[in-house]
């Protein structure tokens, strides 16, 4: 049955917005289990959703094939000024942006029920959590929110008649003429797509898209877009990070936020299994951070979403185990490929490929089709509770002290498998020039180096120059608190193109280091990029590595980033003058450390 609202300006808004999409009904969601059911059950019936015989309370979902991922294309940041948009973002100005909009959205839902989606990111009522109202038209998308937002009444009691809501308006542009047959995933064409952020007014309007972060409009649109801008003006930090708890043998905790491009293992870091005995990891998300500075002086760090949203292909028992374990039951599946006996399948599973699927299109594939059974950017999407390794305090309201920030991408070569920042300023300077290379599973020609300032390039929601320069001012508040920072590189390969670093459960070593160093056991040795272990102080017991390659694995090779100096610089100019002279400081002082 359909919540009342209680919430005037609430009600104002849906009534406004119910006007302009015209849809057939309205239905407030209450978040319970009953409806998740009923909604997935009429997803059965109608066709858009298979449920899993070998796994409980499963679906698996298809979309259509233009509609797979993020469209970074047709992503806007509409501010007053395109300046404070910055180089970053696509702007269109916000009058003209809404009038394009409205043309869209002008009865988009005949036919179709809107529904109504109070969401809460982060535990609802913590000082740090955000209310969202989400209004779709996709009964996909209200199932995922379920999964990765808290949703429902308890959110609406939260807000009580006047309480703040970020207004996220959602349509898959797909109107239903009377008699007209739905397909299984309605969708509009790419050209009619926008997935628009008023950062000024805290809006969020998404059109045509029903797939993941153009959709599921909690998770890059408002924790990060939104939250980025909303961030900066409140003094806290919205940013694309995991966060983990790692225990050493002493049963001292330490907590970790990370950043990292696509294509990196970041799932994997959030859901790490140490190799190394007596040391214990913890996740307590495995994407978005948003962070405040405590009573104490230090960053405390809640994750706002209440699922994964993880990409399947690669994911495996060898790879992740944890995320293996968190998918055997109440999953979405999206894009999989469909097994003979009813299970889900993608590339990079452990085992033999199955002699027959359904792939992600629907059609029969054997491994001799020459085509992926699932597509690339497949997802799960699973209740973070789910994960045998959650950290018990994941939904703290008050969340966790960060102790040690990590930046990392992925190099073939040039970059060594971890260097520690010589101070914040350098920390800062590190994620600005995060620069990671292109792998067939992400966006431009593979093997293309691509900088994404601290994995934030398509999720920032303002000017990037600005964006360093809340950093620094954090930074700067923090003062003594402020968390060490670091920059990892798990994908050195050598002159043959072989792995030095065996990766997955042995990065804890990495992190037991960085450990190690906030705590002043070890020492480290001072280079022209930052400081670097000791190699007799970094723990390879257990492990067979040569010692030649762990000499590969720390060395710097100074030519090679001289001659990365002029790609900074030009990452650089294009934030003209947003971009803090303390960054350009940094820049100097590197050229001059490498002489
Ligand atoms: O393609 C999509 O819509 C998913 S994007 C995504 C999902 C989960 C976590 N991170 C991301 C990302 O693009 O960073
Ligand atoms: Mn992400």
């Amino acid at each position: 049955m359909s919540v009342e609202i209680k919430h005037a300006r609430l009600k104002k808004w849906i009534d406004e917005m119910a006007a302009m999409v015209q849809p057939e009904n309205i239905y407030v969601c209450d978040g319970s289990k009953q409806e998740y059911n009923s909604m997935m059950q009429h997803a059965v019936d109608n066709g858009s959703a298979i449920p899993l015989k070998k796994r409980p309370n499963s679906f698996l979902f298809r979309s259509d094939p233009s509609d797979v991922a993020r469209v970074e294309d047709r992503t806007y940041i509409s501010t007053t000024n395109k300046i404070d948009a910055g180089p970053t973002n696509n702007w269109i100005a916000p009058a003209e942006l809404k009038e394009t909009m409205k043309g869209l959205y002008a009865g988009c839902m005949k036919g179709r029920t809107l529904y109504v989606i109070p969401f809460s990111m982060g535990p609802v009522g913590s000082p740090i959590a955000k209310i969202g109202i989400e209004l779709t038209d996709s009964p996909y998308v209200v199932c995922n929110m379920h999964i990765m937002t808290r949703v429902g009444t308890k959110v609406l009691d939260v807000l009580g008649t006047d309480g703040e809501f970020i207004p996220c308006m959602h349509s898959i542009g797909a109107p239903l003429e009377a008699g007209q047959k739905d397909t299984p995933w309605p969708c509009a064409p790419i050209e009619k797509k926008y997935i628009s952020h008023f950062p000024e007014e805290d809006l969020i309007w998404s059109f045509g898209s029903g797939y993941g972060g153009n959709a599921l409009l909690g998770k890059k649109c408002l924790a990060l877009r939104i939250a980025s801008a909303m961030a900066k003006r409140e003094g806290w930090m919205a940013e694309h990070m995991l966060i983990l708890r790692l225990t050493n043998p002493e049963g001292k905790k330490f907590h970790i936020a990370a950043a990292f491009p696509s294509a990196c293992g970041k799932t994997n870091l959030a859901m790490v299994m140490p190799t190394i005995p007596g040391w214990k990891a913890e996740c307590i998300g495995d994407d978005i951070s948003w962070m405040k500075i405590g009573p104490d002086g230090r960053l405390y760090a809640i994750n706002p979403e209440a699922g994964f949203f993880g990409v399947a292909p690669g994911t495996a028992y060898y790879s992740n185990p944890m995320a293996m374990d968190t998918i055997k039951e109440n999953v979405i599946y999206t894009n999989c490929a469909l097994t003979d006996d009813g299970d889900i399948w993608w590339e990079g599973m452990d085992g033999d490929k199955p002699a027959h699927t359904i792939d992600w299109k629907g059609k029969d594939w054997t491994p001799a089709s020459g085509t992926d059974a699932a597509h690339p950017n497949a997802r799960f999407t699973a209740p973070a509770g789910q994960c045998p390794v959650i950290c018990p305090d994941w939904e703290d309201p008050n969340g966790v002290p960060i102790d040690i920030f990590i930046f990392g991408g992925r190099r073939a070569s040039v970059v060594p498998l971890v260097t520690e920042a010589y101070d914040w300023d350098h920390g800062v300077f590190m994620g600005a020039t995060v620069a990671s290379e292109t792998t067939a599973a992400n966006i431009g020609s593979v093997g293309n180096l691509r900088r994404d300032p601290m994995a934030m390039k398509p999720f920032c929601g303002y000017n990037m120059g600005d964006y360093f320069a809340h950093w620094l001012e954090m930074g700067d508040r923090l003062g003594k608190n402020a968390p060490k920072v670091f920059y990892v590189n798990w994908f050195r390969k050598d002159e043959k193109g072989r792995w030095l670093w065996p990766g997955f459960g042995e990065n804890a070593r990495v992190l037991k280091w960085m450990t190690e160093r906030v705590e002043g056991k070890v020492s480290a040795v001072d280079t022209a990029i930052g400081r670097l272990p000791e190699i007799k102080e970094f723990d390879t017991t257990g492990l067979k590595i040569e010692e030649a390659d762990m000499k590969e694995l720390f060395r710097v090779d100074v030519n090679a980033y001289k001659n990365e100096l002029p790609d900074i610089d030009k990452h650089f100019a294009q934030f003209g003058d947003r971009l803090p002279e303390r960054l350009k400081t940094q820049l100097s002082k590197l050229a001059e450390r490498l002489g």
